[in-house]
């Protein structure tokens, strides 16, 4: 009898140890996609500041080779884009990261870096498979049009009215997902629908959803890089949310 309590309780303990050893070995894998943004190298900054100085860092670029150069310094793994879009860019760093669990956010410093721990922390601890950052709630000055908001809550509606998640800006340019998650759909091919691509996916398959407030600054460096036409993008994007969800 004692000899069968104290191996129920040595394998407790054991089972206790191994899911310490599992949770402290949680690693993060941040991808940056990129196109010749100067406020990238703020974001690394940050980005280790908050998560660890460990974290891997994977920046997906289609830059110049003097930008290139520079990134490099930071001593982040860049891999040079050869396809086009940024779904593309995304799968891309996601499929070549190690972490456990997997991080995004835009390069050109419109989003609020805090919300990729309070992310993490959500996906870490299991209570979400994929988190997003919401922006909408929080719109700094200047920084988002009255246009651009109504087109990224109506395609938000879209799609918590298809996919059945009720979801606030699914085009934030922040969120986080858990491997077991992606490894479901890293042999998806992505299509035009950013953060919504893998939200869709995910949702399909039932992976839980959830959100984190963010704010959301005005771009500071440069032109946008996503599309030359973003009324194109929003109604394309509709079309492939309707699509791809039977
Ligand atoms: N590697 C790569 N990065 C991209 C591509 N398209 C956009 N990006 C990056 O993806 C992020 C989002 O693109 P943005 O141009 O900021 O898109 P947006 O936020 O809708 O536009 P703004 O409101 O003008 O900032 C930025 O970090 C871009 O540099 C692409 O085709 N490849
Ligand atoms: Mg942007």
């Amino acid at each position: 009898m004692t000899i069968n309590n104290k191996c129920i309780y040595s394998n407790n303990v054991y089972e206790l140890l191994l899911r310490m050893i599992f949770m402290a070995k949680k690693s993060i894998s941040l991808i940056i996609p990129t196109i010749e943004e100067e406020s990238v190298f703020k974001i690394i900054d940050q980005a280790r500041e908050l998560l660890g100085k460990n974290i891997e860092i994977i920046i997906v670029d289609k830059s110049s080779d003097k930008y290139v150069k520079k990134l490099q310094a930071k001593n982040v793994k860049v891999i040079r884009q050869k396809d086009r879009g940024i779904e593309n860019a995304l799968m891309t760093g996601f499929r070549s990261a190690k972490g456990s669990i997997l991080a995004s956010i835009d390069a050109d410093g419109t989003h609020e870096t805090k919300g990729l721990k309070e992310a993490v922390h959500i996906v870490s601890s299991g209570k979400a498979d994929f988190v997003l950052g919401n922006r909408l709630n929080n719109v700094q000055e200047g920084a988002m049009s009255a246009y651009l908001r109504f087109g990224n809550s109506s395609l938000s509606l879209i799609f918590s009215l298809l996919y059945g998640r009720k979801v606030s800006d699914v085009l934030t340019g922040l969120f986080v997902m858990d491997r077991e998650a992606f490894d479901d759909i890293k042999h998806l091919k992505p299509y035009r629908t950013g953060t919504g691509f893998f939200a869709g996916e995910l949702a399909k398959r039932k992976y839980s959803i959830s959100e984190v407030d963010i704010k959301y600054f005005k771009r500071e460096h440069g032109p946008s890089k996503l599309t030359k036409s973003k009324l194109f993008y929003g109604f394309g994007m509709a079309y492939l949310m309707l699509k791809k969800r039977f």
